[in-house]
């Protein structure tokens, strides 16, 4: 399937300098075969989609409350994201389950908002270092799947190692691989023929010095990329090694 590279921006750059990110993929981004995706902070969605237009390159958010509106001060709905021009919404990364204490539960209603609204979501699953040195990676993801992901579920999957996050740390090629088959078995198994057309991305230090190698395994079918899609040229070489 058509690789898809992601860039999640996290909590970085101000507006000027994410006009000028998004620019700078944009102008590199012309005849890539990949789907490209910029996934920038809250106040910048905006700026970035309207800069986005009309062009090959998808922009999202990194989180969306699970009600379409209401009394929740400081939360965005995902209505609101369709609004500024966002498609995707990253749900369950690693750093809102620990910062903000967000369980399966959460992860799976905020995905239920987000496809009610048409948004795709990319739900982020993994394993922290303890559960992979206990030998319960496998267990962990399988459990986040299946808790995490509402039955109506039309969307993308993110495998981070928690450990390999911002680490420069990644797991060996088998331990991916093995990982994403594991992803894929389950998701056939539960949603069929839509299981085995869902895009699984790999997140976690990628580089473009380990991109062609990681997005070469079997049912690798893109990147999550954080530190290196704050760097227009590194994000774009990435894309190039899918
Ligand atoms: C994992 C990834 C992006 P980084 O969080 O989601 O970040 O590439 O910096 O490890």
């Amino acid at each position: 399937m058509r690789p898809l590279i992601a860039g999640n921006w996290k909590m970085h750059g101000t507006l000027r300098e994410a006009a000028s990110l998004a620019e700078a993929v944009r102008a590199g981004a012309a005849g890539l075969s990949v789907d490209l995706l910029v996934c920038p902070p809250f106040p910048y969605i905006h700026l970035v989609a309207a800069a986005m237009l009309g062009q090959p390159m998808a922009v999202g958010a990194q989180d969306c409350h699970a009600a379409a509106k209401g009394a929740h001060t400081g939360d965005i709905s995902a209505p609101m994201l369709r609004d500024v021009g966002a498609t995707h919404v990253i749900l369950g990364h690693s750093e809102r389950r620990a910062d903000h204490g967000e369980t399966d539960a959460a992860v799976r209603a905020k995905a239920e908002a987000a496809l009610a609204v048409g948004l795709v979501p990319v739900v982020c699953v993994g394993e922290t270092e303890a559960q992979r040195l206990a030998g319960e990676a496998e267990a962990v993801v399988r459990r986040q799947l299946a808790e995490s992901l509402p039955d109506s579920f039309a969307g993308i999957i993110a495998y981070e190692p928690v450990w390999a996050i911002g680490t420069g740390r990644t797991p060996t090629e088998a331990d991916i691989a093995a990982i994403h088959a594991t992803i894929r078995e389950a998701l056939v198994a539960r949603f069929g023929a839509s299981g085995q057309a869902t895009r699984i991305l790999y997140g976690g230090s990628m580089k473009p010095g380990n991109a062609k190698a990681i997005l070469a395994l079997p049912h690798v079918d893109g990147g999550l990329v954080g530190g290196a899609s704050l760097v227009a040229a590194d994000f774009l070489a990435i894309a190039q090694a899918a």
